[in-house]
């Protein structure tokens, strides 16, 4: 198994657990965590035994956002020409899901990492926040665009620009995640909701994604056409005639595409 600096992994009944490892920085999020979540996302997708993922942070937060140590020596320049960041398009490009399991603070980049999973499920004592304009700045990890198609405009603007944390309750009511759950219950829900994925066959796992994720940007005309194309093309699959003939005999379905 690759060994990470920044990264603990953990898999286990097709789901693969990843702890971002860095809490002494409330897992501030460097070009390091960066260059290994890219690489092992991709290995995932490629790995067999893997049907999802999970990633969370390790002690009080999920992450805190950006390196602001590591960032604040960059000039317009030296950002421009690395293209600071940019890598985590590769990870935001995850064919398999993953779901974020927010424990903590989930802020800037942080927020902007959760809303690159597929599933947001935070503990009751998460904390959200795009505080990037306290620092002079503003988002830019995709927080604009993700956080307004996820909450819309009049919330979007009030996170951006006042930058104030909001608990899981109003990121909750807001539509900014897909569950809150008692931090102590956490682990469990998050093992119980990856595992009902990974039971599934992983053509139809990948093709809810796709489209689901193509809703965003495409329009509903087209959307429902590569719907409907990829609702058509899992009919080529044994895993379609396995889970409709389970359901006729009122049996298990036991994909083998899985
Ligand atoms: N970067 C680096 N170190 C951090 C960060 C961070 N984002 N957040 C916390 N830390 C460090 C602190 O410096 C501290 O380290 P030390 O012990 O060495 O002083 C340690 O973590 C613990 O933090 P605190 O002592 O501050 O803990 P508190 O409980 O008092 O406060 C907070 C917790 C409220 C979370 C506070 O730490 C905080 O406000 N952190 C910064 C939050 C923030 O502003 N995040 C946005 C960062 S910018 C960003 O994410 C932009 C993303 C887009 C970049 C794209 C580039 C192209």
């Amino acid at each position: 198994m690759t060994a990470f600096n920044t990264l603990l992994l953990n898999k286990k009944n097709r789901v693969a657990y990843i702890t971002l490892n860095r809490p002494d920085s409330l897992n501030a999020l460097n070009a390091e965590v960066m260059t290994e979540l890219a690489s092992l996302i991709a290995d995932l997708d490629r790995d067999p035994d893997i049907a999802v993922s999970v990633i969370t942070g390790a002690g009080r937060a999920f992450a805190a956002g950006a390196d602001i140590k590591e960032m604040e020596k960059h000039s317009f320049v030296s950002m421009y020409l690395d293209d600071y960041f940019a890598k985590w398009d590769r990870f935001a490009a995850a064919r398999k899901p993953v779901i974020a399991a927010v424990n903590g603070f989930a802020l800037g980049g942080g927020c902007e990492l959760a809303m690159m999973c597929d599933i947001i499920i935070a503990s009751d004592k998460a904390k959200f926040g795009q505080p990037e304009i306290k620092l002079g700045v503003t988002p830019g990890m995709g927080g604009s665009q993700r956080l307004t198609k996820a909450v819309g405009k009049a919330k979007a603007m009030d996170l951006v620009l006042t930058g104030r944390m909001i608990g899981a309750e109003e990121a909750d009511r807001i539509g900014l995640v897909s569950r809150v759950v008692p931090a102590d219950q956490l682990e469990a829900i998050v093992a119980e909701a990856a595992e009902a994925i990974a039971s599934y066959s992983i053509p139809s796992i990948l093709a809810c994604k796709e489209m689901v994720a193509a809703s965003l940007e495409l329009s509903t005309t087209e959307g429902v056409r590569f719907e409907r194309r990829l609702f058509q093309a899992l009919f080529s699959t044994e895993d379609q005639k396995e889970g409709m003939n389970a359901f006729v005999e009122k049996r298990a379905a036991d994909f083998k595409d899985r």
